[in-house]
């Protein structure tokens, strides 16, 4: 906290504590004691559990993130829903399990908008509440219309701004796929008409090369794919060319990131707020601002999180001059466990040292045991949410509902569907019970995890699972495995022969789930 607490900060705090004395219904139903508190949601790319000091990392100091534990309340059972980035980005925002709609795994460079325009979001039910809002970072849930996608020399919708955001400043696709542009609301920025960008296929010349014609144009090296245009001597999923004014460096995503988030947050201070803020460090190629090159022993990983740390602390940092510290619920998270070797070869396994990227758990992207999705989850609001730890089970798709019970926002029938309140358990009250059940899911192969007290059931329907072991293998799992968290953590004993009744009801109830 700043050393000072200047006077309006002191009323407010008053403030609070006086309405959780007085208005003690408020307080049990979870309701904010302030009317229409800020909110900023920050998440990470492909961080892991243990990949944060205040998490029990060791490899890189992340000393913004562990401030915000520190102020604010570490959750130890927190999950994001899904082992990759855009199920887990479109349930954080649809409050819907993303294994009922089809086709929301991994988006290609191309992909339509995966969310509908008009769809109620976490963003539409708190603009609803007379909430300006912002998304600024990756989105990686495609954009323009079904079927034909993204128009990226014209108007780019539906997309964000069509599903509650006011504001949009995004890297559409992942840093490792084309286009290598940011797009500010409806169009791509600094897009030159003269020059347009044509994502697709053209023969590549030296113009636009790609990595099997122009193998020595690439500073990476990478094995299974990452193989076609090549941009800031990196090769990339899918084939561009042109829009020459409108690519970025990758040394400069994280800076163009907290730019804008302070920006953004610097217009807005003067009414409620919602910012989504997602930057995409950690995710590969791990390509950091030359300042925090070798900043960590753990190579361009560790940088990553360094850099990833930084633009936190440069959230925060924004948050503290506005004098909004107090006034603002801060979450934090990630959208997937981790992955060391994501094809590009950046030695991010033999740097590793004593650093445990998914902590005590097995596991990281890709599969659905606990590595791949307990994430680090962190809320902090001053006066409001105690400090400390908590074990609640809660998860990134609750933000939806909770908040919207927060702040007294309507939501429309049927909506935010597999979202739950777990507002109480997020502000710490200790009468919280957090979820009782959650499902959890890989990119839409076919794996599910099915967390039911302490119980794990692991479901394996589909291909082998990918990274189990944390080193990117495919591996054959059983059909069903039981595990009991409380004892074993780490998923290392399958008891499904001794519990043999409890693992059929958790399959039903997995199942009736699904069926929904
Ligand atoms: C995979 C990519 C991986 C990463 C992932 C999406 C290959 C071989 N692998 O298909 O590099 O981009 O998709 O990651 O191309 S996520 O965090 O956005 O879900
Ligand atoms: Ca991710």
């Amino acid at each position: 906290l700043p050393n000072t607490m200047k006077l309006p900060r002191l009323i407010l705090s008053a403030a609070i504590l006086l309405s959780i004395c007085v208005g003690s219904a408020f307080v049990d139903a979870a309701a904010s004691p302030l009317d229409r508190p800020n909110i900023v949601i920050i998440m990470a790319d492909d961080l892991g559990y243990g990949d944060v000091g205040c998490y029990g990392g060791t490899g890189v100091a992340t000393p913004e993130i562990d401030r915000l534990a520190a102020e604010g309340l570490r959750f130890t059972q927190a999950y994001c829903s899904a082992g990759t980035c855009t199920p887990t980005r479109f349930s954080l925002l649809t409050g819907v399990y993303a294994f009922r709609v089809p086709g929301s795994g991994i988006a290609p460079p191309n992909s339509p908008a995966l969310i509908p325009a008009g769809t109620p979001t976490i963003a539409s039910v708190l603009k609803g509440a007379g909430y300006h809002t912002g998304v600024i970072g990756k989105w990686h849930l495609g954009l323009g219309p079904k079927p034909d996608g993204p128009d990226w020399n014209g108007k780019l919708a539906p997309g964000p701004l069509e599903i509650g955001f006011d504001d949009a400043l995004i890297l559409p696709t992942t840093n490792d796929r084309v286009p290598p542009v940011l797009v500010r609301n409806h169009h791509v920025e600094n897009l030159d008409p003269s020059d347009p960008l044509w994502v697709g296929y053209k023969s590549p010349s030296p113009e636009h090369p790609d990595v099997k014609n122009f193998p020595n144009a690439t500073r990476i090296s990478t094995v299974h794919g990452h193989r076609d245009t090549i941009h800031n001597g990196v090769g990339r999923i899918g084939y561009f060319t042109g829009g020459k004014a409108a690519l970025f460096r990758d040394e400069d995503l994280a800076d163009r990131c907290a730019s804008e988030a302070k920006r953004w947050l610097t217009d807005h201070a003067d009414e409620p707020f919602f910012l989504l803020c997602t930057p995409h460090s950690l995710h590969a190629p791990r390509i950091v601002h030359e300042r925090f090159q070798g900043k960590s022993p753990m190579g361009p990983r560790g940088d990553a999180i360094a850099e990833l740390d930084w633009t936190v602390g440069q959230i925060t940092a924004a948050l503290d001059q506005l004098n909004l510290t107090d006034r603002t619920l801060v979450v934090f998270c990630s959208d997937n466990g981790p992955v060391l070797i994501d094809d590009y070869q950046d030695r991010a396994d033999e740097l590793l040292g004593d650093h445990d990227p998914n902590g005590p758990y097995r596991g990281g992207k890709y599969n659905v045991y606990e590595g791949a999705t307990r994430t680090p989850f962190i809320v902090r609001m001053p006066g409001v949410v105690p400090t400390g730890d908590s074990e609640k089970v809660v998860c990134t798709i609750d933000l939806a509902a909770s908040l919207a019970s927060w702040v007294n926002a309507e939501v429309p029938d049927a909506a935010l569907h597999d979202s739950r309140d777990v507002m109480k358990a997020l502000l710490g009250h200790t009468d919280a019970v957090g979820r009782s059940a959650l499902v959890q899911q890989d990119n839409g192969w076919g794996s599910y995890g099915y967390r039911k007290g302490n119980w794990k059931l692991v479901r394996c329907d589909g291909r082998a699972m990918q990274n189990a072991d944390l080193k990117m293998k495919r591996t054959k799992q059983p059909k069903f495995a039981l595990f009991n968290l409380l004892d074993d953590p780490g998923e290392t004993r399958n008891v499904i022969a001794d519990h043999q009744e409890r693992a059929e009801m958790m399959k039903k109830e997995l199942q009736s789930i699904i069926d929904e």
